[in-house]
């Protein structure tokens, strides 16, 4: 009984319609309200409920498939995640869509904190003949995975006991990086250098991670280093890396970043999913369907031998 007066905060992010809200309701049931996040009129779910001796605080943020700073769900759940730092986020994502709600995971999880993920809609995945091997899925990403089937309230007690075992115990794993490279390490090391010598400023801020926002041109955390001591040296040093990388990839550093993720993503679950034989024959019986329409055959025909 030793922790119980403890209190923890969880956020709950993921893509828009992942089925965050219905995991929220199972895990609060009644005990919860509904306010606005600090100065938007986006609604902000707070609930609350008892676990294991815990005073559990739970935050349900607004959809978000990415953590840039193009929307305004995107900044509220990134400066929650940031500021409010909850001692763990559960990213909640759709298993039937898995590649492409795993891009916000590998964001969040480069700003360091504790991380579970629920595998939500695995029924869903399920059915359609997409089969998960969710222990090596966890092994790949360094995290916790915990499948559920939120609208059937399954894997609640499973996602809590994995919330509190992080809690309780820190990670057995180590979560795995996206590695961008030698040339994005050597631009990032020496903006870190330069945040290193107003640590007041960058103070909660991973400075890898800011490095990067820094060399993706992006606007909050442009805000933020207007503050710094040495703000004009590393804005000359970003943009200095920015066009160092765009002469050596041929493209915007943002457009790399954003396709080295996706390669880790395809790299893990190329290895921890696998299609059912049903799924891959209705898959291939829709090709073979396609070609031999008489309209849409060739075309067809042309974009498979293009691609
Ligand atoms: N089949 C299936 N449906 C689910 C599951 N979890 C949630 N749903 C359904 O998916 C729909 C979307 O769920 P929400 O909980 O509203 O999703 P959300 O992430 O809060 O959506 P936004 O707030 O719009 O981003 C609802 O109709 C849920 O009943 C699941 O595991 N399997
Ligand atoms: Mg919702």
């Amino acid at each position: 009984m030793a922790h119980r007066d403890k209190s923890i905060i969880v956020g709950l992010a993921g893509n828009p319609n992942s089925g965050k809200t219905t995991i929220f309701n199972n895990l609060t049931g009644a005990n919860q309200h509904v306010g606005n996040f600090p100065g938007v009129t986006v609604e902000k779910r707070e609930g609350h409920f008892n676990y294991r001796g815990y005073r559990v605080t739970v935050i349900d943020l607004p959809g978000t498939y990415s953590l840039s700073a193009y929307s305004v769900e995107e900044i509220i759940a990134r400066n929650f995640i940031i500021h409010e730092k909850p001692d763990v986020i559960i990213d909640i994502i759709d298993a039937s869509n898995i590649e492409r709600n795993l891009y916000l995971t590998t964001q969040i999880s480069e700003l360091g904190l504790p991380l579970v993920l629920a595998l939500n809609m695995s029924d869903m995945a399920k059915n359609s003949g997409l089969m998960i091997d969710y222990n090596y899925l966890s092994k790949l990403l360094g995290l916790p995975v915990i499948p559920t089937v939120g609208n059937k309230n399954k894997g609640m007690t499973e996602l809590l006991d994995a919330v509190i075992d992080l809690v309780e115990n820190g990670s057995e794993l180590e979560p795995a990086t996206v590695k961008y490279g030698k040339e994005f390490d050597k631009e990032t090391s020496q903006l870190t250098e330069l945040m290193a010598k107003d640590p007041q400023t960058i103070n909660g801020y991973k400075e890898d991670w800011l490095s990067l926002k820094l060399i993706e041109d992006d606007s909050e955390v442009n805000k933020l280093i207007s503050r710094h001591s040495h703000a004009d040296d590393i804005f000359e040093r970003a943009a200095k890396s920015r066009r160092r990388l765009k002469s050596l990839y041929g493209d915007e550093p943002s457009a790399v970043i954003t396709d080295r993720r996706y390669g880790f993503i395809s790299g893990a679950c190329s290895e921890a999913t696998s299609m059912t034989a049903e799924r891959r024959h209705d898959v291939s019986d829709t090709i073979d369907y396609l070609l031999i329409h008489p309209v849409l055959g060739l075309p067809v025909f042309a974009i498979l031998m293009w691609l």
